[in-house]
């Protein structure tokens, strides 16, 4: 990445024309609100492997005798940067934020920001500068914008941008050098300044209504099947042997941590090989995996995939995994569901000798292990593979029929499982039973209504078209029984083609968003052939989607996943087609509410945990309509039975909000939560990270 381009030409062209009648310094206008700073690694206290401030690059061009420095005359912390022209006949010297589109600030089209740094500078010769990503045409030149005096002691400056252009979704910017001299800047800072407006505030062109995709320049290092949202706001992608044989005859496992806020990841060493593991967070926020793989199935057919005993811990503190007793059974695509006592329930897979496992295997928070099979109580019932089993707030488990490979369980393919009693009651209605592997199952917003939707679903067996069903179940009926919901919208297949109308999607994501709705993604018509370009929001409050979202332009469907990021955006990773290659493309989806208006800010929020039935006072720089606590994602095989948003009834007092909690811990188990506000716009604030327990 560099900075070589034609564009900076117009930099050298604004600077001769001259800068005054473009630029204002310092304006002075009030800015009430305290927004949250944009800008990535702002102190520059974190350096990258080049020893250069993460989020930060040595950038410039033409001929000149230049350096870049880390230096410890810092405005605060220990760590500013310094660039020095000592000779100067053409071009410029920056240190600008990276184009990496986690690093880079997202702004919103139509809107004005205030940039600042602290600096010390002994040449005039400096500007302000920043470029701009066109969702169409990529990374460009936007604009100088002021100069920054000469000064021996540290200073800020700051400047308002113009508004932000139509079709841009971020921004970078830096503090240009272009004569000799010395500026050192420290503490940058980027605030939205545009005030909220009546009305539609929206002017992304068609990103207001559809919501815009952006690929990552770069890919995930490891084959990411399985995904957890860490409770410092990394993410958690598992590979084990990624479904490569050759990777397992090697004893090849992979696992790394995505880290959004730079576009950087870390591989983690892998102790097993956990491809088709189940996967839950404790309530501490280690992330808890069960299973995995032991075997792929012989060339000669006498055995297919066996199931893995093992299970593991993973600390988001240390990225490293530390191994738990083993469970009692072996188990290739188990299910994990988090209980509102802390513990963990896994039912199903494959085991050790490729058959159905039919152990109960219980994870005790208490005493941080498996439960010897004598200890937990037993049904002896095969479950299918990753069958989708939701806490309801009775404690019991739902079934709800979603699953992997092949037809649905016998009798009515759902089902209510009481683990205190071990008595199983089938659940009627559930359409087309056999025809629902891989279909996704989603507790609808809030989790207090206790509703259901189940979407779409194929079976690899008979390899029928992926359906366009959808079925809805509402929980707290004494007698519940799933109905007909509305009809999955169609999409196209490659090529454009559409599809026709009873084709639907097998291996969908269903993503719960901050505003109560649900975004529905990815899939195909076959499991791992022929992706389905379609993405819609279902709206619990009206039982409707809403069709024709932006598609994530890389095919997902088997071994993808979709999930919330704490920022109200969705990440899409995987895609394991038919001949066995598997695409590390990240995807990144900003709703439509991304472009609707400035966020509302929790300016603070309860650091310690939260005790269930409490009170919990947040203060919130504008006002807003909802609260929610969103548990961040365990997600694999489009499932994850543990996701959940628990609403928050709120008594409001200006800008202080008291939070009311479920007294219920089987609504909202214990263990981290994304806290999000939501204002009348329909827009999100950023979610500050919430311990419930
Ligand atoms: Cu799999």
């Amino acid at each position: 990445m560099n900075w070589f381009r034609a564009p900076s030409r117009l930099l050298a062209a604004a600077v001769l024309i001259g800068l005054a009648s473009v630029l204002s310094l310092l304006p002075p206008g009030p800015v009430a609100r305290a927004d949250a700073n944009l800008v990535g690694n702002p102190s520059l206290e974190t350096l990258d492997a080049t020893g250069f401030p993460t989020c930060w690059s040595r950038s410039g061009w033409g001929n000149n005798n230049f350096t870049f420095a880390v230096t410890d005359q810092a405005h605060t912390g220990t760590r500013a940067m310094s660039v020095t022209v000592s000779a100067i006949s053409e071009g410029d010297r920056k240190a600008m934020m990276v184009e990496n589109p986690s690093c880079a600030p997202n702004v919103t089209p139509g809107h004005q920001y205030d940039l600042g740094a602290w600096y010390t500078s002994t040449t005039p010769n400096t500007v302000f500068t920043a470029f701009r990503h066109d969702v169409a045409n990529g990374w460009q030149y936007w604009t100088d914008l002021a100069a920054l005096p000469v000064s021996s002691v540290y200073q800020r400056a700051t400047v308002r941008t113009p508004p932000v252009p139509p079709n841009t979704d971020q921004i970078v910017w830096g503090v240009t050098i272009y004569g000799v001299g010395t500026l050192t800047t420290d503490d940058y800072s980027m605030v939205d300044v545009t005030l909220p407006t009546p009305g539609n505030a929206c002017s992304a062109g068609s990103a207001c209504a559809k919501g815009v995709w952006q690929v990552m320049p770069f890919e995930t290092p490891v084959r990411g099947i399985h995904a957890a949202v860490l409770h410092n706001g990394n993410v958690l992608l598992v590979a084990g042997s990624g479904n490569d044989p050759d990777a397992f005859a090697a004893g090849t496992f992979t696992s790394a941590v995505y880290q959004p806020q730079t576009g950087t990841f870390v591989n983690v060493p892998t102790p097993a090989d956990l491809f088709c593991s189940g996967h839950t967070q404790l309530p501490d926020g280690r992330v808890l995996v069960m299973g995995g793989n032991k075997d792929y199935p012989a060339a000669d057919g006498s055995h297919g995939y066996k199931g893995l005993d093992a299970s593991y811990l993973f600390d988001p503190a240390t990225n490293t995994y530390q191994a738990t007793n083993k469970m009692n059974d072996g188990h290739w695509y188990p299910s994990a569901t988090a209980l509102g006592n802390g513990d963990v329930i896994s039912l199903g897979g494959l085991g050790p000798d490729s058959g159905g496992t039919v152990a109960t295997e219980y994870f005790s928070n208490a005493q941080q292990r498996w439960l010897a099979l004598w200890e937990a109580n037993q049904t002896w019932s095969f479950w299918g593979l990753y069958p989708s089993m939701m806490l309801m707030q009775d404690g019991r488990l739902f079934y709800t029929g979603s699953h992997v490979f092949g037809n649905g369980l016998p009798g009515t393919g759902a089902s209510i499982y009481d683990y205190a009693s071990g008595s199983i009651t089938d659940i009627p209605s559930l359409q087309s039973k056999d025809q629902r592997d891989q279909s996704a199952s989603v507790l609808l917003p809030p989790a207090q209504d206790q509703r259901v939707l189940t979407i779409g679903g194929g079976n690899i067996e008979t390899n029928v078209d992926a359906n366009r069903y959808t079925d809805i179940i509402d929980l707290k009926q004494p007698s519940p029984a799933y109905k007909p919901g509305p009809l999955l919208p169609s999409g196209s297949l490659g090529g454009g083609q559409l599809q026709t109308g009873s084709q639907g999607k097998m291996y969908v994501s269903a993503v719960i968003l901050p505003d109560g709705k649900v975004f529905e993604t990815g899939g195909g018509l076959h499991n791992r052939a022929d992706p389905v370009y379609e993405a819609s929001m279902f709206n619990p409050a009206t039982n409707a989607f809403t069709p024709g979202l932006a598609t994530d332009p890389v095919p997902r469907t088997y071994h993808s996943s979709a999930f919330l990021l704490p920022d109200g955006r969705v990440m899409a990773v995987g895609d394991n087609p038919g001949n066995g290659t598997f695409d590390k493309r990240i995807s990144i989806y900003s709703p439509p509410y991304i472009f609707n208006g400035a966020r509302p800010q929790i300016l603070t929020a309860p650091t310690g945990t939260w005790g269930y039935g409490t009170s919990q006072r947040i203060t919130v720089d504008s006002p807003i309509v909802k609260a929610s606590l969103i548990r961040p994602a365990a997600v694999t095989h489009s499932s994850d039975p543990n996701q959940r948003y628990v609403e928050l009834p709120m008594t409001v007092n200006g800008g202080q909000i008291d939070l009311h909690l479920t007294s219920n811990p089987n609504i909202a188990p214990p263990g981290w939560y994304m806290l999000f506000t939501v204002n009348a716009a329909g827009v999100p604030s950023v979610a500050k990270w919430v311990k419930v327990g």
